[in-house]
Order: C-alpha cells, then structure tokens, then sequence
C-alpha cells in the first residue's frame, strides 16, 4: 500500500513537469511572462503535505483505475488549492506573511502579481484537466464529469462561497454555528470531497462509491479544518510553517471560538468516526484512507 509521502512524490514529480509552472520563458509575445511562471512557481514548489491530489490519486486506486490518467488531475487540483493559499494571504484577505514556512506571495512579488499569479494556477489548472481529457478522446465523459466536480468544488457554491462567508462574517460579527458549517464546509471540506468525487467520476464508480467518498472527503475535510483550528492556538509556527494566532486576533469565526478547545477535540473525535464508517463501502482496500484520518486526529502540522 501506497503512503501519503509515495503519493506526494509521484505529483511533485510531474508538477515538475508542467510547462507552465517550470518554463521560465522571457517576456516575449506569445509565450508566458517569465515573472508569471517564476511567481506561480514559488508557491507550487514550496512544499505543502500534497494531501489533496494524493487522496484523488489513492481513490483512483482504490477503485481499480488508471493513476498514470488521473495524475495531471491530481496536479490541477493542487494548483487551485496553491492559487487558493496565495489569495487567502493577500492584505484583502487574511493579510499573512508567512505560508509553507516562506514569506508569500505577495510579500516577494508584489499584490498585483501575486493576484495574478493565483489567477495564473487557475486557469493553468483547467487547461492541464482539459488536456488530459483530450489525450483520452475515449473516456472523454469520465475527464467531463471530473473537470466539473472540480470546478464545483472550488467554485461558487464550494470553495469561493465558503471564503466568501468567511470575510463576512468576520467583518460583520457573525458567530452562529451555522454560518461556521457553512464557512468550513465550503472552504475547506470541498476541496477535499469533490477531488475525490473527480476520483470516482474518472474510475466510473457507481453511486453508492461516490456517496461513501463523499462523506469520508466531509468528514476529512470538516476535522482538517477543526485541527487547523486547534493548532492555531496550541501549535508552533515551525511545524505549521505560517503565522499562528491570527485568528483570535482578526476575532475569526472558528471552531475553537464556538466550541473552545475540548468541545473542539471532541468535534474532532466524532468526525473520525463518522470518516472511518464512511469507509465501510470499501473493505480490505481502504488502508491508506483509515491511516490519513487517523494520522490527521494528533496532528501537528
Ligand atoms: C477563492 C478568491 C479566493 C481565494 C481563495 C478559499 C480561499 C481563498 C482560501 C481558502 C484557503 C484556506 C486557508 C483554506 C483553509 C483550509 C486549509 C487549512 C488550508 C491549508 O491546507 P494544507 O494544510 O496546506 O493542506 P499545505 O500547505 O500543506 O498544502
């Protein structure tokens, strides 16, 4: 069985690859800005754990399909993911100055750029999907059913509309449990759940796999963010490689505000279980998802 650092390697290796994050063209008409290239660049190549292109390619196996024609999906997942990170840091958003242990984006390249830069992934993102989807004119409406599961996932009814909730519900003083559903469900859950549906769509799973990796990728994604929480406040800046504390400072809504930290331990606890049930669809071939929630539970990084 394959490990999140296996996984890991596997897409860094072929984001190594892709022209636009590698190409360091000069600025010449027709090609790509060498200033973009070089600042999208920064930010892919930083580190990070790789957790969500790892898992769709874990889902791929697990369900018996093709992980070499599921890899430029994987790596488009963590381009939007990256361009995702490059936003939330940026003085309109959470104003950081420290991501993936490096100063961001725009503390190096400037705001203009690193907007541009978040924009650059993006679209770089789908044109890497819909390439892959054009070098398999066979399985054509598999890649169509996975590009959107992706783009809804990261789109206005997933990842956006969950920042979106976020900066108003801090701006306006909102601290309902709801509107913290809402905000982690669609900023952080989504990005996990709707890759994993994109595993599916890409292995023509049935309805009940989609329905069971769906629940794991919420109740995943719900107790990533719940930890992420946690470590904000009881974790260290080295490990988390970004600046600690912020959120009781910005009077953020978060888990530990609404719950404190034991209700929040406990929240995590229920979203374990409720992940490793989710699991029971998948018998003997789930390992490497059972080990990642398990491994997520203690984190502290
Ligand atoms: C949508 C315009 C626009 C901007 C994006 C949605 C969004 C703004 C930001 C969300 C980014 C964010 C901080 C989400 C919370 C989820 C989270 C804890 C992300 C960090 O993920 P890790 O720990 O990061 O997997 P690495 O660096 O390991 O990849």
């Amino acid at each position: 069985m394959k490990t999140l650092k296996d996984y890991a390697g596997i897409v860094n290796r072929r984001l190594e690859e892709i022209p636009a994050v590698v190409e360091e063209n000069r600025c010449v008409i027709g090609e790509m800005p060498w200033l973009l290239s070089q600042s999208m660049r920064y930010s892919v190549s930083a580190g990070g754990k790789r957790l969500r292109p790892s898992m769709l390619l874990a889902a791929v196996e697990m369900l018996g399909g093709d992980v070499n024609a599921a890899l430029d999906f994987a790596c488009a997942v963590e381009m939007i993911h990256t361009y995702s990170l490059i936003h939330d840091d940026l003085p309109g958003m959470d104003n950081d100055t420290l991501r993936r242990g490096r100063p961001t984006n725009h503390v190096v390249f400037g705001e203009g750029q690193a907007i541009l830069a978040g924009d650059g992934l993006l679209n770089c993102a789908f044109e890497t999907m819909l390439a892959a989807a054009c070098a398999r004119p066979e399985r054509a409406a598999d890649s169509l059913l996975a590009i959107r599961e992706i783009a809804t996932g990261a789109g206005v009814t997933g990842m956006i509309a969950g920042q979106v909730m976020d900066l108003y519900c801090e701006h306006n003083r909102v601290s309902t449990p709801e509107a913290l559903d809402y905000i982690q469900y669609g900023k952080t859950a989504c990005m996990f759940i709707y890759p994993l549906r994109a595993a599916a769509r890409l292995c023509g799973a049935d309805e009940a796999d989609l329905a069971a990796l769906t629940e794991y990728g919420r109740a995943f994604g719900l107790l990533f963010q719940a930890t992420d929480d946690l470590l904000d406040v009881v974790g260290t800046q080295d490990d988390m490689g970004k600046t600690l504390g912020k959120d009781a400072e910005s009077g953020k809504l978060t888990c530990v505000s609404a719950y404190g930290i034991d209700g929040t331990r406990a929240l995590v606890e229920r979203l374990h279980r409720q992940a490793l049930d989710a699991l029971g669809r998948f018998p003997g071939r789930a390992g490497f998802f059972a080990d990642l929630v398990d491994s997520m539970v203690n984190r502290t990084k």
